[in-house]
């Protein structure tokens, strides 16, 4: 692994994985499905070039009924769509000091999109999962090489998590077909967990006697304290309120311009744990919190619209943050250094946004 860094600036590295994979732009967060070209990517290797015409899912492995699908057997079963808040576990990385190399993501690594698909969980009940597997490994068309390691994107999931009824087989988004980008023709949705779960160009799906221990399980994707931790797996999104910059934008340095008096802020807030119950504003850099107006959540798991009128008074420079608590009480830190660890994941820090009003 490359040594994190100190340095202020984004290395070539960075910027160059910053251009393969954009984020949602924030003032995006106000609608509430991400539209396909606003959602967040994050593309470790390279985007293959696979034939809906003639793609084949094998569902293989530790199974009495091995399967092999085409797209049009997957696209017949029951369909469902469901708005997922989809988030990069490297979100909130950059603002970590050191940080690791790799995508510099701040606060933008998030979309809630609208996939349709059909649940996995029948279709391992078809191929008959035998009584020693204990995972379902999920692998991708994509092959590349990490920490000089060749291979192809792969992630398991436990048979209790793969089984849970909200996990899909996915061949659209937002009414559309899956986008190359996207993982097309068909890709995993894991909801609740952080998006490296949704393993995108599924090439097969198979089921194991052994946890697997492939890189991007057993190496990356953990919550490690140092090089020589194993770690702990990164698993659900820890709660995560964002809101739209109010104001507008100076071009270079994106700082924001608002007007004094009353400003309408809003943005939308998550949790892989359980509804988010309560999202606080603040204008002075989280020394004092008001609550703010939470709306129906679209959906079990998407995210949920909040808003608050601020009432910026006095002219002068504010930092205004914003905190997501969930029905378990977990909620966010105010600095990224309390969430740090070595791969830079689940950095949930409340987002701080400076403005000056007047
Ligand atoms: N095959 C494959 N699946 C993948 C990835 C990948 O690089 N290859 N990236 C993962 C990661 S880390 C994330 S955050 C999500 C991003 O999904 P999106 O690009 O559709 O937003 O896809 C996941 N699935
Ligand atoms: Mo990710």
């Amino acid at each position: 692994m490359t040594e994190p860094t100190t340095s202020e600036e984004f290395g070539p590295e960075e910027v160059g994985l910053a251009l393969r994979n954009h984020g949602m732009h924030l003032e995006g967060l106000r609608y509430p499905v991400t539209p396909i070209g606003m959602h967040y990517l994050l593309i470790h290797f390279d985007v293959p070039l696979l034939d809906p015409a003639t793609y084949e899912l094998p569902i293989s492995g530790r199974v009495r009924n091995p399967l092999r699908l085409t797209l049009d057997d997957v696209k017949a079963r029951p369909a469902v769509t469901v708005p997922v808040a989809m988030e990069c576990s490297g979100n909130g990385r950059a603002h970590l000091s050191p940080r690791p190399v790799s995508a510099p993501w701040r606060e933008e690594a998030v979309g809630c999109a609208e996939w349709t698909g059909t649940p996995l969980r029948p279709i391992l009940e078809e191929a008959g999962v035998l009584d020693d597997a204990v995972e379902i490994l999920f692998s991708g068309h994509d092959r590349g090489i990490d920490d000089g390691v060749e291979h192809d994107y792969e992630r398991s999931l436990t048979l209790e998590e793969a089984m849970r009824e909200e996990v899909l087989l996915v061949w659209g988004m937002n009414g559309m077909a899956l986008p190359p980008q996207h993982g097309s023709p068909l890709r995993l949705i894991v909801p609740d967990w952080y998006g490296m779960a949704s393993v995108k160009w599924l090439k097969s799906i198979a089921a194991v006697s052994e946890p697997f221990t492939g890189i991007q399980q057993a190496a990356k994707y953990r919550y490690k304290s140092s090089a020589n931790d194993p770690g702990v797996p990164i698993t659900r999104k820890k709660p995560h309120a964002l809101m739209v910059p109010p104001g507008i934008p100076d071009y270079l340095s994106r700082k924001r311009y608002a007007p004094s008096g009353l400003v309408h802020v809003e943005g939308r807030a998550w949790s892989g744990f359980g509804p988010v119950e309560r999202v606080e504003f603040s204008a002075d850099g989280g020394r004092t919190w008001d609550d703010t107006k939470l709306d129906e959540p679209l959906g079990t798991h998407a995210w949920v619209r909040w808003s608050h009128e601020w009432d910026a008074g006095e002219p002068g420079e504010y930092e205004l943050c914003v905190r997501a608590t969930d029905a378990t009480g977990k909620t966010q830190p105010l600095n990224a250094s309390e969430a740090w660890n070595l791969g830079g994941y689940g950095v949930n820090a409340v987002q701080r946004v400076p403005v000056l009003v007047g």
